[in-house]
């Protein structure tokens, strides 16, 4: 017979009116203005609620978030070496079923969900996210993707965009692009190498009703589930720390960047634009891009028009609950 852990089930938000009102994740950091990670950080943390254990590992949501004893969060949160998130949220995962199992705690088992950067998951943390997913733990690991390696003074990372210029990859007379490397595509690492995660999700925090419900549905499954979010950073891509969210609607809009989910085997896509935009306008805003030619760009149009295809090629659209318009007066 299975061993009932009294998990939570948490209900889909039908619209940003209908969110909870409670904040998990607070005033009283030291973020960036416009900081789209910390910003996606309250989204989460509202979606999973009070019985929520966070596992943060270092990255700017560590050090701009707990810095003199001040942190703004309000549920419990510990923090993890940047390379071993996954074995710590394995280890807390392990001993709440212990407890409840021996009858010393009676629940509800806690959400655990694992806040990494993109080094901490899918680069320097990796080896620890995929044993986490590999045994099956009951955890959410999330990659919030700012695309480098941010607290440390933007360094390059596997997600970083082909030809942004960060700390490793300045442009010059011998590589004029800065970075000639395509990115690692984090959900399909996860989908391709996991058999026992059967909940993989893709984000955008300028999309928040979207955002939250596919907090709740890979919290809900009865397993290690992972979502890809993307969340613009004003410092690290050098754009007016106001347009946090236009960057990642545009993102959106020109297919730089895919919303999408993936059910046990089945995808599935949301806010897919009727016709995409080119990818200059998402790219003209953004100072890491300001030293590319025509002919990188193009190559960057290239990259995701393929990208577009795939997925056209493998996913069903899905209509997700989106905030109502006004009625006009
Ligand atoms: C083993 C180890 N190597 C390097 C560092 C230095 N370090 C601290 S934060 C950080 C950047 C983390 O990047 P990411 O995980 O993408 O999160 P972000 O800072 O972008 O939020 C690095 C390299 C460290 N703390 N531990
Ligand atoms: S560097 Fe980027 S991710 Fe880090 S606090 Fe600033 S805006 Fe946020």
């Amino acid at each position: 017979m299975e061993f009932n852990y009294n998990k939570q089930i948490l209900e889909p938000i039908k619209s940003l009116r209908g969110a909870p009102r409670e904040e998990m994740y607070v005033p009283g950091h030291r973020t960036c203005a416009g900081c789209g990670p910390a910003l996606n950080y309250r989204l989460v943390a509202k979606a999973a609620g009070k019985d929520t254990i966070f596992i943060g590992p270092t990255g700017c949501m560590y050090v701009a978030n707990s810095s003199y004893l001040c942190t703004p969060y309000a549920v419990s949160w510990i923090h993890a070496q940047i390379t071993n998130g996954g074995a710590v949220a394995s280890g807390i995962e392990a001993a709440f079923k212990v407890l409840m199992r021996k009858k010393k705690y009676e629940g509800p088992f806690p959400n655990v969900i694992v806040m990494a950067g993109d080094g901490g998951s899918v680069d320097i943390g990796l080896q620890a996210m995929s044993a986490l997913m590999y045994r099956g733990h009951d955890v959410l690991f999330i990659c919030y993707d700012n695309e480098s390696y941010a607290n440390t003074g933007i360094q390059v990372s596997p997600t970083t965009p082909y030809g942004a210029n960060t700390t490793f990859t300045p442009p010059g007379k011998l590589i004029p692009e800065g970075l000639t490397l395509f990115p690692k595509d984090p959900p399909q690492l996860v989908i391709g190498g996991h058999p026992l995660v059967k909940y993989v999700a893709t984000t955008c925090v300028s999309y928040p009703v979207d955002l939250m419900n596919k907090v709740r549905k890979g919290l809900n499954q009865d397993g290690p589930s992972f979502m890809h979010m993307l969340a613009p950073c004003p410092k690290g891509w050098k754009f007016d720390e106001k347009l946090t969210l236009e960057m990642g609607r545009l993102a959106v809009e020109t297919g730089m960047w895919s919303m999408y989910e993936w059910e046990n085997g089945v995808y599935k896509t949301s806010h897919v634009p009727k016709t995409y935009k080119p990818v200059g306008e998402y790219m003209k805003y953004q100072g890491r891009f300001a030293h590319l030619k025509a002919e990188h760009i193009a190559k960057m149009q290239a990259f995701v028009d393929e990208k577009i295809k795939k997925i056209k090629a493998v996913a069903a659209e899905a209509p997700v609950p989106t905030p109502k318009k006004k009625a006009k007066a």
